[in-house]
């Protein structure tokens, strides 16, 4: 084939690879709504472990307000999250189990490396220690990021995101 079609063909291949999202098969541990484009149960993005494991993980060597010493987190990039369901808006309106919320720009998710932290030095984050879902800001890499603002942003018990356009 000559380059030209090759070329094109694999971008329409990739097209529907883009804003397909397969359906959970365990129990939903995040649910995505609002302004998103790749949904997988009506206009919501439904996740279960499973789902967030297969994204690729990234690794987080901080400490924390929360902990001794140097923690190791991983879990998928915040904006990976994004780019997974086509996100749109500016402002994410992120909700515990406990009711909790807090407003996240998305552009905390370009500046800084903010992973959805799963595991804590290697063991899945359990309700009991701020699990399943832990917002996790590098704050080691960053320093100034340990102010109030950013720790009312370092949500714990994640079960809900709503993307909204500001
Ligand atoms: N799920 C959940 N996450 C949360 C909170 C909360 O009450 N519930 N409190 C927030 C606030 S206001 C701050 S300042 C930081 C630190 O809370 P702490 O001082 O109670 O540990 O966690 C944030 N994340
Ligand atoms: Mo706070």
């Amino acid at each position: 084939m000559r380059p030209i079609l090759a070329a094109l063909f694999s971008w329409l291949l990739l097209i529907p690879a883009a804003h397909a999202l397969e359906s959970p098969a365990g129990r939903v541990l995040l649910t995505v709504t609002g302004d998103i484009a790749t949904t997988n149960v009506g206009d919501e993005a439904h996740f279960d472990r499973e789902m967030l494991l297969a994204m690729p993980q990234h690794e987080t060597v901080t400490s924390t307000p929360w902990h001794e010493g140097v923690v190791h987190f991983t879990g998928p990039l915040g904006r990976g999250l994004l780019a997974a369901v086509d996100a749109q808006g500016n402002t994410l309106r992120i909700t515990a189990l406990n009711d909790y919320s807090a407003n996240v720009p998305v552009a905390d998710l370009h500046d800084h490396d903010v992973i959805l932290a799963m595991t804590l030095d290697g063991e899945p984050l359990r309700v009991r220690d701020h699990g399943p879902i832990f917002v996790i800001y590098p704050f080691d890499d960053s320093p100034q990021l340990l102010n109030e603002e950013v720790l009312t942003r370092s949500v714990w018990q994640v079960h809900r995101i709503d993307v909204a356009a500001d």
